[in-house]
């Protein structure tokens, strides 16, 4: 692959940030680095869409309680577009669990939960293919 291959990834602004008022702040930390928005749109979402897009992780023991926190009230579902921006969106993100992400990152700034982590970002190409395709089939 190429040393600065053009990506998109698939970005979830999680229910607890839309509740904490903190969308627009995280949203200029993508624009910020240089990221550009494909497409954006708030949703709810069902128990069902919640299972097609954590499908990797419905059988784990931490899923029902997550299927409740994504599918609790709106979140919002975007597209980025940029040079690596699978690896980067995932940096930027910090590590899954808020008390042990670096600060600096959304995680390590703004969340001390490892399951109300604010945000999600696909994990690899496959994972964005896929992830894209769920959310934005027109894309
Ligand atoms: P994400 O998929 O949301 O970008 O987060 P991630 O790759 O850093 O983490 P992943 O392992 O894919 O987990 C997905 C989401 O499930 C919740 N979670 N809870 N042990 C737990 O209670 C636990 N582990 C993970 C988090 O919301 C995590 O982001
Ligand atoms: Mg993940």
């Amino acid at each position: 692959m190429s040393e600065h291959p053009m990506q998109r990834t698939l970005v979830l602004l999680k229910p607890d940030a839309v509740r904490r008022g903190l969308v627009g702040a995280i949203l200029s930390r993508f624009e910020q680095r240089g990221l550009r928005i494909v497409a954006l749109e708030q949703r709810v979402i069902d128990g069902a869409q919640a299972d097609r897009h954590y499908a990797e992780h419905v059988e784990r023991d931490f899923y029902p309680p997550l299927r409740d926190f994504v599918t609790s009230g709106p979140l919002v579902a975007l597209v980025l577009e940029g040079d690596s921006a699978i690896e980067v969106v995932r940096g930027i993100n910090g590590a899954t669990d808020g008390r042990k992400a670096a600060p600096g990152t959304i995680r390590g700034d703004l969340s001390l939960s490892n399951r109300e982590n604010l945000v999600h970002g696909s994990d690899s190409p496959e994972s964005a293919e896929r992830e894209i395709a769920i959310w934005f089939p027109g894309l």
